[in-house]
C-alpha cells in the first residue's frame, strides 16, 4: 500500500452520494474504505486502519492473502463459471479436502451462509421424511434464542431480534426456540416430530455467547438418544477463528451437519457449504436442491485455496496464541472501562462501562484513531481481526482501545 487510491471524491462526498441512492438497510462507521493488505485497510485519503472486524471472520486470513489472491487470478484467466449443468474441474477436489478437513463425507456447494443454512434446513427436513419417518409437513427445527443465521424469509421467522423479524411475515412454521445454554429447555422440546437442533457452537451476533463447558456435548449427547440431526452453524466460528478448524472441537463433538459461510471464500469470493455425513447429505436427489453459482469453479479454485491454509494449523496455531495475547490486554482493561469479556480464541465480546457510552460511540472513538471494529447490542464491541494479525499489532490496537477508554 503505497499511494492512496485516486478518486474525484473523497470520503464525506462518497458517504453524501450514498445517501439517495443506497438502501439504508446499514448504519456503517463513517470510513470510506479504498484498499487493504493483511490486517490494514486504506480509506480514500490514505488514512490507515487496523482491521479488528475482519469482514465478521470472512477476512480470517487477511486481505488478499497472496496464496488466495495468487489462486484467483489464475483461476480467473481460465474459468469462472460453467453452472451445475456440467462438471468443472476444480469442484472434486474442494469437496474431497474440506470433507476431508471438516471430518465428513459429503459437501454441499452453496454460496452465502444464509443459503447454506436454508439448505441445512431443507436436508434435515427430507432427512426427517425420508430416514427418521416423520409425517408429511410435521418436521420441526429448535433452535436457540438470540440466534443469528441470516436474513432469509425463513430464518428471521426464527429469529428472536424484533429489527431484524418485524415487518417480514408471514413466518415459515416449524420451528422451536429454546434459551441458548439450557440443556433442560431442548430436552422438552425434542419430540418425535423433530428433524434437527440448529445452534451456533458459539453465538456472534449475541456478543461472541460462549456456553457453558459441556453444553455442546450434551447437545450431541442429547440429539443422539432423541433420533435426530445436531446441526452447527460454523459460518462464523468455523475455519480457524476459535484456535481449531471448527469450535465444536473444544468439546471434541462431530454434529452430523456443519454449515460453513464467510472465511471459506477467503475474503474474495461468497463461498458456502453444507458438510455431513452421507446418510443425512445423501437424501438430496437431482432437482430437489441447487444454485446457479454454487460450487462455480472460481469459488471452488478459491475455496481449495483456503482449506489448503487450514490444513497446516498455521492459522488454528495462531488464533490459539494470538487468543492469549488477546485475552491478557482484556484482563487488563477490566475495571477500566471493560465491564467484562468474553472471548475463545482471536475472537471476543467485550462490554464496555455504558457510562463510557454505546457501543456505537466506542466503535466511533477507536475508528478515529485508526482501529476498526463492530459494536453490537447495547454497550458490546466485538473483536476479530485476522488471523493473520501480529501480536504487535494485537497489542496496539488493545492500547488504543485502553485510551478511548481512559480518555472519556
Ligand atoms: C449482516 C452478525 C456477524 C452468521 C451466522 C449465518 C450467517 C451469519 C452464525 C449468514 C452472518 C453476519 C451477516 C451480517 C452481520 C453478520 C454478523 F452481527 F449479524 F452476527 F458476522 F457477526 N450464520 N453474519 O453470523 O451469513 O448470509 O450473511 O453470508 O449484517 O447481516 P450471510
Amino acid at each position: 500500500m503505497t499511494a492512496p487510491v485516486r478518486t474525484d471524491r473523497g470520503s464525506e462526498e462518497l458517504i453524501r452520494a450514498e445517501e439517495p441512492v443506497l438502501a439504508h438497510n446499514y448504519h456503517p462507521l463513517p470510513v470510506v474504505v479504498a484498499r487493504a493488505e493483511g490486517a490494514w485497510v486504506e480509506d480514500v485519503e490514505g488514512r490507515r486502519y487496523l482491521d479488528m472486524l475482519a469482514g465478521y471472520s470472512a477476512l480470517n486470513f487477511g486481505h488478499r492473502h497472496p496464496a488466495l489472491i495468487d489462486t484467483a487470478h489464475r483461476q480467473l484467466d481460465r474459468l469462472t463459471l460453467t453452472s451445475r449443468a456440467f462438471h468443472n474441474d476444480r469442484l472434486a477436489e474442494f469437496a474431497e479436502r474440506l470433507s476431508a478437513l471438516t471430518g465428513t463425507d459429503m459437501v454441499l456447494p452453496m454460496n452465502t451462509g444464509a443459503e447454506a443454512v436454508e439448505s441445512g434446513i431443507k436436508v434435515a427436513r427430507k432427512w426427517a421424511y425420508d430416514v427418521k419417518g416423520v409425517p408429511a409437513d410435521r418436521a420441526t427445527i429448535v433452535v436457540a434464542a438470540d440466534n443469528f443465521h441470516g436474513r432469509t424469509t425463513t430464518i428471521v421467522s426464527f429469529s428472536t431480534d424484533e429489527t431484524a423479524r418485524s415487518g417480514f411475515g408471514p413466518f415459515t412454521p416449524g420451528f422451536k426456540i429454546v434459551p441458548y445454554n439450557d440443556l433442560a429447555a431442548l430436552e422438552a422440546a425434542v419430540d418425535e416430530t423433530t428433524a434437527a437442533v440448529l445452534i451456533e457452537p458459539i453465538q456472534g451476533e449475541a456478543g461472541v455467547n460462549i456456553p457453558d463447558d459441556g453444553y455442546l456435548a450434551g447437545v450431541r449427547e442429547l440429539t443422539r438418544r432423541a433420533g435426530c440431526l445436531f446441526v452447527a452453524d460454523e459460518i462464523q466460528s468455523g475455519l480457524g477463528r476459535t484456535g481449531h478448524t471448527l469450535a465444536v472441537e473444544h468439546e471434541s463433538v462431530v454434529p452430523d451437519v456443519v454449515l460453513l459461510g464467510k472465511a471459506l471464500g477467503g475474503g474474495i469470493v461468497p463461498v458456502s457449504a453444507v458438510v455431513g455425513s452421507r446418510e443425512v447429505l445423501g437424501v438430496l436427489h437431482p432437482g430437489e436442491h441447487g444454485s446457479t453459482f454454487g460450487g462455480n469453479p472460481l469459488a471452488a479454485a478459491v475455496g481449495t485455496a483456503v482449506v489448503e491454509l487450514l490444513e497446516t494449523g498455521e492459522f488454528q496455531r495462531r488464533a490459539t496464541d494470538l487468543g492469549e495475547v488477546l485475552r491478557e490486554g482484556l484482563d487488563a482493561l477490566v475495571g477500566k472501562g471493560v465491564v467484562r469479556f468474553r472471548a475463545r480464541g482471536l475472537w471476543a465480546g467485550v462490554d464496555v462501562d455504558p457510562a463510557l457510552g454505546t457501543g456505537r460511540e466506542v466503535s466511533e472513538r477507536l475508528m478515529r484513531e485508526g482501529v476498526l471494529v463492530k459494536d453490537t447490542h447495547g454497550s458490546t464491541i466485538r473483536l476479530a481481526p485476522p488471523l493473520t494479525v501480529t501480536a504487535e499489532e494485537l497489542r496496539g490496537a488493545l492500547g488504543t482501545l485502553e485510551k478511548v477508554l481512559t480518555a472519556s
